[in-house]
């Protein structure tokens, strides 16, 4: 009977997380679909667990390039940045309350930062012009990244609240557009945004 109780009491629980299945489509102004943008829901009446994600915390510098192109990370979270070219690189932002910079570091040496303002760093490196990332700051868990397709599913959302999206070429100020919405506590739901893009394109 008492392992009945908890099973009960855990299948009551899941069902208190319920929430829509949110997917978000994102076009630009002729209809195509936009990779790599950032949507985020932020639900109004604040969010008080942590926050955690599943992948990790690192942008790596490997061919000249990062890897990730765009990583999304909790407000607080410290990044590592694992060099594992031959080369030196020299890691920085200018970003308004993302600032850093890691001085020139070699192969196989790993330096970190923590991030603790939400917001985009713009990601580059002082030797090489062409290395560009995009390191998201968030606050909510409710989170996710266009693929090739357009679209997004973001996990858990529910109750009234704010959709962003965020998109390196997007043309709006702080590269973002966001509007209320109030989503349901299940069933499919569908949020299309169509964005003007600075020509250059859709990302990566
Ligand atoms: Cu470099």
């Amino acid at each position: 009977m008492r392992a009945l109780l908890t099973a009960l009491a855990a299948l009551l629980f899941a069902g208190g997380a319920a929430a829509a299945d949110l997917t978000v489509r994102v076009t630009d102004a002729s209809g195509a679909a936009v990779e790599n943008a950032v949507v985020t829901f932020t639900p109004a009446a604040g969010v008080s667990a942590p926050i955690r994600f599943s992948w990790p915390y690192q942008v790596a510098q490997q061919n000249l390039q990062f890897d990730p192109y765009i990583l999304i990370v909790p407000v607080g979270a410290t990044v590592r940045f694992p060099n594992l070219d031959r080369v030196r690189h020299h890691v920085y932002s200018f970003s308004e309350g993302n600032r850093f910079e890691l001085e020139l570091f070699g192969r196989d040496e790993t330096r970190s930062y923590r991030f603790t303002q939400v917001g985009v760093a713009a990601v580059g490196c002082n030797i090489h012009d062409q290395m560009q990332a995009y390191i998201i700051v968030v606050d909510t868990p409710h989170v996710g990244r266009t693929t090739a397709s357009g679209a997004v599913v973001i996990p858990g959302a529910v109750g009234a609240g704010t959709l962003r999206v965020w998109h390196p070429n997007l043309r709006a100020r702080g590269g973002a557009v966001s509007r209320a919405t109030t989503l349901p506590a299940s069933g499919a739901v569908q949020e299309t945004f169509a964005v003007q893009l600075r020509a250059g394109g859709h990302g990566h």
